[in-house]
């Protein structure tokens, strides 16, 4: 899939091990603190797909599937799959070839899609750097293919971000010498037939801030479809400037202020309003972004507020901006697991229940996203405009000009009073009629151009054109 096509996709991300089970257990034992493998499987994520395409998704992004270090380490085992030795086998602990073949036909049997995290910076080592067996990997055995042992000491060196390695003397992630042409010979043509093989969709690319910029043309275009790569990192220029090497990044830069503005009511709606802006201007293609508000690297959203009216808000903001929203798996059962390990609970755990609050609220908001997307052809590529801020209160426009969809968050909280926000600034004229599409509240433009929008209980609004409500599926609409 191109990346154009990837643009008004959305996006489950999983942890194969943590997700579902082959023998549909909703019981089967998962310690967090163990850092086990817990039972996840590919013929797991087929069992339990009505679930994902339940909210809406269109797509799932699982873990890497390459076979990883066997060992139990002073971190537990490589569950995660993040700690590869074998990148031409696949992670036992996860099916065989044949069954990650069979989640890629289920997947586009539902006209779903396949995004498949990949590792090109390092391999796994259970131990020390300086003691490595590089006869352990395949094909990179030897130390040759690597840079020299060196932890990364200091991340506002690019060359030592880049050269040394991460991980420590417990697990060791040895570092690829990625200038050389034979390690990126050998990459490029790994990705083609990994993507050919498993007709993969899309990728998203792991520590991508650690192997030097001109490395990603080559292996994005040796893919052959979108990529979204990681780079960790807060700074919109610092971050941003991937783009320019690869499809899309993760939306780091917006994850920091969005979680200060919502985590409490009196985060900062200013700061977000801002970065909106920033990282519009900064990035290659903002609608190209990865946006999440929580992964396994980070505490979950419910670990810095359990109220569920700030996590709707969120969620709202990541379909409704600019970018292919992302939804970690468990965030959909409001899990509140901390930092790693904490925040990898199993979903099974949860007996897939599909009336859970934010479930519901994520397959409302997809509808809404689908319903824009259907109604207005520049909706997907046109950036998203805050336009109004208040303390509590931020209203952003995306779509053409005369007639976007007017999204209105609130960090209020749950305990937020009910009041009418009589909102400006949006572009629509008076007498317009929208409708707006959690309380189904039909709303006509006033006679100063202003909208009255119910707010409540700290919940989001959405406004569309009534005239885009009819193939919705919401509001009445079938
Ligand atoms: C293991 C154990 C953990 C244990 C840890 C020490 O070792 O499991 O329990 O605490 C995988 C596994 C992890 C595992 C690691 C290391 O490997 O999933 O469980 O931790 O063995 C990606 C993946 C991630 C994966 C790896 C490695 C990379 O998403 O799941 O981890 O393949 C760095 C990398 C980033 C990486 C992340 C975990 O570490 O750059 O690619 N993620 C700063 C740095 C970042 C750094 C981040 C976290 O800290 O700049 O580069 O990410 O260490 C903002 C700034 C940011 C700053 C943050 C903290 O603050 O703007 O730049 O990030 O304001």
């Amino acid at each position: 899939l191109t990346p154009a096509e990837w643009r008004s996709q959305s996006i489950y991300f999983l942890l194969t091990d943590r997700f579902g089970r082959t023998d549909n257990s909703v019981t089967a034992n998962c310690n967090v603190n163990d850092r086990a493998y817990c039972g996840g499987t590919w013929q797991g994520i087929i069992n339990q797909l009505d679930y994902i395409q339940g909210m809406g998704f269109t797509a799932i992004w699982i873990t890497p599937v390459t076979k990883q270090l066997p060992q139990d380490t002073g971190y537990g085992m490589a569950y995660h799959g993040y700690w590869q030795q074998d990148i031409y086998d696949v992670n036992e602990h996860h099916g065989t070839s044949d069954d990650l073949l069979a989640l890629s036909k289920a997947l586009h049997a539902r006209g779903m899609y396949l995004m498949v995290d990949v590792v090109a910076n390092h391999m796994g080592y259970a131990g020390a750097g300086n003691t490595a067996d590089y006869s352990v990997f395949t094909p990179f055995s030897s130390s040759s293919y690597f840079h020299p042992y060196c932890l990364i000491s200091n991340y506002n060196d690019q060359s030592n971000v880049e050269n040394c390695w991460l991980g420590d003397t417990t697990v060791s992630l040895p570092d690829l010498d990625t200038t050389q042409s034979s390690v990126q010979t050998i990459w490029n043509k790994w990705i083609a037939e990994l993507v050919a093989k498993y007709s993969i969709d899309g990728l998203r690319i792991d520590t991508v801030k650690h192997v030097q910029k001109s490395f990603w043309p080559g292996f994005n275009d040796a893919a052959g479809v979108y990529a979204v790569g990681e780079i960790f990192d807060g700074n919109p220029a610092y971050t941003c400037d991937y783009q320019n090497y690869m499809d899309g990044v993760l939306n780091y830069p917006i994850y920091y202020p969005l979680l200060r503005a919502f985590q409490s009511s009196s985060g900062s709606i200013s700061d977000l309003y801002n970065m909106i802006g920033t990282v519009a201007s900064s990035c290659a293609d903002s609608t190209l972004l990865g946006n999440f508000i929580e992964n396994h690297d980070n505490p979950r959203f419910p670990s810095y507020t359990s109220d569920y009216s700030q996590a709707k808000n969120v969620i709202s903001f990541l379909f409704l901006s600019d970018g292919i929203p992302i939804v970690y798996a468990g965030q959909e059962q409001h899990y509140s697991g901390g930092h790693d390990p904490a925040n990898r609970e199993a979903v099974w755990l949860s007996g897939y229940s599909t009336t859970a609050e934010l479930y519901q609220h994520i397959a409302t908001t997809n509808k809404i996203r689908k319903a824009a997307v259907a109604a207005d052809s520049s909706y997907i590529t046109s950036k998203n405009v805050p336009f109004y801020q208040d303390s509590h209160t931020l209203a952003m426009k995306k779509g053409s000009g005369s007639s976007p969809v007017i999204t209105v968050l609130s960090n209020a909280g749950s305990s937020g009073s009910s009041y009418t926000l009589y909102l400006g600034g949006s572009g629509y004229s008076s007498g317009t009629k929208l409708m707006e599409m959690h309380t189904c509240t039909s709303i006509t433009v006033d006679s100063s151009g202003k909208i009255a929008v119910p707010m409540a209980s700290g919940l989001p609004r959405v406004l569309i054109p009534a005239s885009s409500v009819s193939n919705s599926g919401l509001c009445g609409s079938s």
